[in-house]
């Protein structure tokens, strides 16, 4: 029988900065949704990429001094960029599309053609308000106390001749769509945009601008370059093959089962998307699903505030599957949740240490220890089941079904929820049955001890089968521990109680999810954090030249020389001064007091030669005189301030004037 197919995708990211861990939310639970239905038998394409084009990114380009294609190429393809970051994450993406990729381009120019050809794009003039960060045009009415409703900015006044897609003209469609289908998910989502963009009337909307280069040009008008918003959303259809050579899957995958986004811009995927597909005639996506953010402190992860998260930071400390775990487990996916990294330890050390480790560490111990690793024939079954072991058995074999119910409406940490309900179960049962005392009298109760433990791995097989869409990597480890053949790890044996054959080896392995230290943790973390964003500092920066000038005579008044350093030592009571004792030729000895003993050891300066300006005012510090200063150069290298006295060549006499 031929496979149903799934199409899902993710936001196709800007790469105009490194990704934090709100990113990384979108595209682990996309990518759980992939393999959950990859095992479930779908023929799955999972779809993520990078939205590379717009004048954020070419302004970022600018203030780095790259061109935009070696600033994108860097963020996506470099260390540490997007595709480094969902290899790190174990992201199962089928494809990746890259919005310069050329025959994307090609792709979108021949759909704006299309567009203008069917009269549902014209020209116009704009005017209008223009958010900058967020390439969002707005009329009046949408702004927010004057700023750009989705992050809060300033926007500018905007006025040039643009191209406008009839967007007006599919209110009605869009409408009814969001309404009276299923299309847009949470349902709470569609309330907000029928009340905030439908109910005030959708006005058409601006797809071209001439005031920057670096977007896909519309061919027949040079100077033009298409919106990014409408290059972006096309992503979904150009990357199965839609108007290009590339791909012929189009037929195949399109319409799109999922498209898993961000809140914020549900809006874009909720009615310009479906209002563009039904210009082109095309069919429209299945469901469009807005998950909420992730907030640091109570507000978003933006690079901007510096309040990002780094994934590479966390996924290194408590592995990558902890890390998808606590993602998935923790926040509702259609709402929006706070992050922490105690909350992150806490779902680790409580479900995956003390629930799942335990039960899987306790039961392949108890196998190891009592019967040598294999269980002895006919342990499936017991002809006098206590209540405790039926309990367990029905709410194991019904898990798949109450799993798959949650995962199709999108609700993976229900799904989740679900599977540690059994989990516990199982811990429980171990107490329940208690193999310690059973195994006291082996010749008696060996039958009875081996059906427990073999009702443990059954529990502990079906569980791992579920967590495999979140834990891939660790749930191979777990299958060998408690020797799941590839046949006893399949979405069907999930509902096959009695599948583990009864004498298979159980090897008692490493400990699969070590429990946390919380406070040596958290200051890890701190420290690993502050490294990071020492790490990112620029290698040397120097204060910048000044522009006003100063004129030659009144230069010419400062009086620099050579002095030498007869002796140099702490001041008192002062962590920063030094006093020095100099020769400036005059045969008088010269007092100065430099703030540099945090750079210098006073014995290490005496015989030195430096430059001192020496007709300065005398100054008074820490009730000592000081008649000039001590030349330095002084810059900073990964945010430390760095200063280095100038030290002249020691055959240079006292008192030389320097000029
Ligand atoms: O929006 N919590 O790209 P993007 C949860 N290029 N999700 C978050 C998040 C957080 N703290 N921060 C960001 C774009 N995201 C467009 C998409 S699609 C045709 C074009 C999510 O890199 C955000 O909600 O700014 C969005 O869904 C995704 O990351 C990409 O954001």
């Amino acid at each position: 029988m031929e496979k149903k197919k799934f199409y899902i995708t993710t936001p196709i990211y800007y790469p105009s900065d490194k990704l934090h861990i709100g990113h990384t939310y979108c595209t682990v639970a996309t990518d759980a949704m992939a393999r959950y239905k990859r095992l479930a038998g779908y023929d799955v394409m999972f779809l993520t990429g990078t939205d590379e084009h717009g004048q954020k990114i070419e302004q970022k380009a600018n203030e780095a001094g790259v061109s935009p294609q070696a600033f994108v190429d860097r963020i996506v393809e470099g260390p540490q960029g997007v595709k480094d970051l969902w290899k790190l994450m174990n992201i199962s993406n089928d494809r990746f599309i890259r919005t310069t990729d050329d025959y994307h381009v090609a792709a979108v120019q021949r759909i704006f053609k299309k567009m203008y050809d069917n009269g549902d794009i014209y020209k116009g003039a704009y005017k209008g308000k223009y958010c900058t960060p967020c390439e969002s045009f707005w009329t009046e009415s949408q702004l927010v106390d004057g700023c750009c409703p989705d992050c809060g900015r300033p926007v500018v006044d905007a006025e040039e001749e643009a191209y406008f897609f009839r967007l007006s003209k599919y209110a009605d469609r869009i409408r009814d769509l969001l309404e009276n289908t299923d299309f847009l998910q949470p349902r709470s989502r569609v309330n907000e945009m029928v009340k905030n963009f439908i109910d005030p009337g959708l006005e058409d909307l601006c797809v071209s601008r001439t005031s920057f280069t670096w977007g896909i040009p519309v061919d027949f008008d040079p100077g033009h370059v298409v919106y990014v918003w409408v290059d972006a959303l096309f992503n979904y259809a150009t990357a199965m093959g839609y108007l290009n050579d590339k791909y012929d899957d189009y037929d195949h995958y399109w319409p799109a089962d999922y498209h898993f986004v961000g809140k914020e811009i549900v809006r874009f995927h909720s009615i310009i998307w479906p209002a563009m597909l039904m210009s082109v005639g095309e069919p429209l996506p299945k469901h469009v699903f807005g998950h909420g953010w992730l907030l640091l402190d109570g507000g978003k992860m933006s690079k901007s505030k510096g309040n990002v998260v780094d994934p590479y930071i966390l996924a290194e400390k408590f592995g990558v599957d902890a890390l998808r775990f606590f993602l998935m487990r923790t926040f509702p996916f259609g709402s929006d949740g706070n992050f922490s990294n105690e909350l992150l330890i806490q779902t680790i050390n409580t479900d995956l240490a003390n629930d799942l480790g335990n039960l899987v560490s306790r039961t392949t111990a108890m196998v190891g220890k009592y019967f040598g690793g294999t269980l002895p024939e006919s342990c499936r079954t017991w002809a006098a089941p206590e209540s405790f072991d039926t309990d367990l058995i029905s709410m194991v074999s019904a898990l798949r079904d109450t799993y798959e119910a949650q995962m199709e409406v999108c609700a993976p940490h229900n799904a989740l929820a679900e599977v540690f309900k059994v989990i516990q179960r199982a811990n429980k049962y171990i107490d329940e049955t208690a193999p310690w005392a059973l195994a006291k009298d082996m010749e008696a109760n060996s039958a009875r001890l081996a059906h427990v433990l073999y009702n443990l791995l059954e529990a502990t097989r079906i569980c791992g089968i579920l967590l495999i869409p979140f834990m891939p990597e660790s749930m191979e480890k777990l299958f060998r521990q408690i020797g799941a053949s590839p046949e006893a790890q399949t979405w069907d044996s999930a509902k096959a109680w009695g599948t583990l054959p009864e004498t298979t080896a159980v090897i008692k392995g490493e400990n699969l999810f070590p429990r946390i230290d919380m406070d040596k943790a958290l200051e890890e973390l701190e420290a690993a954090a502050e490294a990071a964003k020492k790490a990112a500092l620029p290698a040397i920066e120097v204060e910048p030249q000044l522009t006003e000038k100063v004129d030659f005579d009144t230069f010419c008044k400062s009086d620099f020389r050579a002095v030498k350093v007869k002796a140099c030592e702490n001041v008192k009571k002062s962590e920063k001064l030094l006093r020095f004792t100099l020769d400036d030729g005059t045969g008088t000895d010269r007092q100065i007091l430099s703030g540099i003993a945090k750079w210098y050891k006073p014995e290490d300066l005496v015989g030195k030669t430096l430059v001192a300006i020496v007709n300065l005012p005398p100054r008074k510090m820490m009730g000592l005189e000081s008649n000039g200063m001590l030349i330095s150069a002084v810059h900073t290298e990964k945010g430390e301030e760095k200063l280095n006295l100038i030290m002249v060549d020691d055959s240079i006499p006292a008192g030389a004037k320097l000029c």
